[in-house]
């Protein structure tokens, strides 16, 4: 059993977490944050054996850590997961936010098997950075399936604060989801909003929803089979299916099942939005599709 105490102020709010056992109910150990405001405890939640121990390990928000900038010194609250052993507390590793005030890791939520894999899946969600938003990791290795872009969600001001595991709602044995908008403005002031996704065999994301004509578009393929082929799609031109749809690259998910693509947006496309798709081989066999993810030119 996990118990949080972000408020834990010995040091200034650096925040703490217990581990208890579920049958003696001793403690197990307790894991402090490692800076001042750290508010550790926030957020905590079990996940699969990352280390192989046969122990399942723990994910820990720290989302006001500050962490080293090039430019700054240091970038403030951007936050971090520390990913610890459920044997003994030790960190194992770390997840990063990648923005100043990201708030990194102010929810947590295991999700259950997103992808099919035989492995739980989580996300990591943040703060109301127009930059940030939600996360989903692969619970087998700790990489990206999906990226949310906030600002591709309108009148969502929290999107992602609470997460929750949705059981299978759809009937394709792939675990389903839920986050939660305890402030969205959409349907009134404060009346919040809930969202619910399907689980997939395959993930596609782009880097952001909106992308200025001769900057990049990085489009990322992740969750299918490891070491297998895919490709990439466009299959929308403005709303409209393309038909036939456009081939833009054929390559392969790496070991971890992850494969990204980059390609500088023309200036033809400014104004128009394109649906983009991918295609591979899923964990389970057979040909696994991702969802269209459709992004807009300007
Ligand atoms: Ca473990
Ligand atoms: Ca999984
Ligand atoms: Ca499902």
């Amino acid at each position: 059993m996990l118990v949080g105490a972000a408020g834990s102020d010995k040091t200034g709010y650096l925040g703490r977490v217990y581990a208890f056992s579920g049958t003696s109910h001793k403690q197990l150990f307790y894991f402090d944050g490692v800076q001042p405001f750290d508010q550790v405890g926030t957020a905590v939640d079990s996940i699969p054996d990352v280390n192989g121990d046969g122990t399942p390990d723990v994910l820990v928000g720290a989302h006001g850590t500050d962490l080293p900038s090039a430019s700054n010194g240091f970038d403030s609250d951007v936050g971090v997961v520390h990913v610890l052993s459920g044997c003994d507390g030790s960190v194992l590793t770390r997840l990063h936010g990648l923005h100043e005030d990201q708030l990194f890791g102010i929810s947590v939520g295991n999700l259950g098997d997103i992808n099919g894999d035989g492995t739980e899946d989580f996300a990591v969600g943040t703060g109301p950075d127009v930059e940030g938003g939600c996360v989903l990791y692969s619970g087998r290795n700790l990489t990206r399936l999906y990226q949310f872009d906030r600002s591709c969600t309108p009148y969502s001001v929290n999107f992602g604060w609470v997460l929750h595991p949705a059981g299978d709602v759809t009937g394709d044995s792939l675990a389903d989801w839920i986050l939660t908008d305890s402030y969205s403005l959409a349907h009134g002031p404060l009346a919040g909003q809930t969202f619910a996704f399907a689980g997939n065999d395959l993930f596609l994301w782009p880097q952001s929803c909106k992308v200025k004509v001769g900057f990049p578009l990085t489009l990322h393929v992740a969750g299918g089979a490891a070491s297998s082929p895919a490709a990439m799609f466009a299959v929308q031109f403005d709303g409209v299916p393309m038909s036939p749809p456009a081939l833009l690259s054929i390559g392969a998910l790496d070991s971890l099942s992850t494969w990204q693509e980059t390609w500088t947006v023309p200036s033809i496309l400014a104004g128009h939005s394109v649906g983009f798709i991918g295609f591979g081989i899923g964990v389970r066999g057979g040909i696994a599709d991702t969802t269209i993810e459709t992004v807009a030119f300007e």
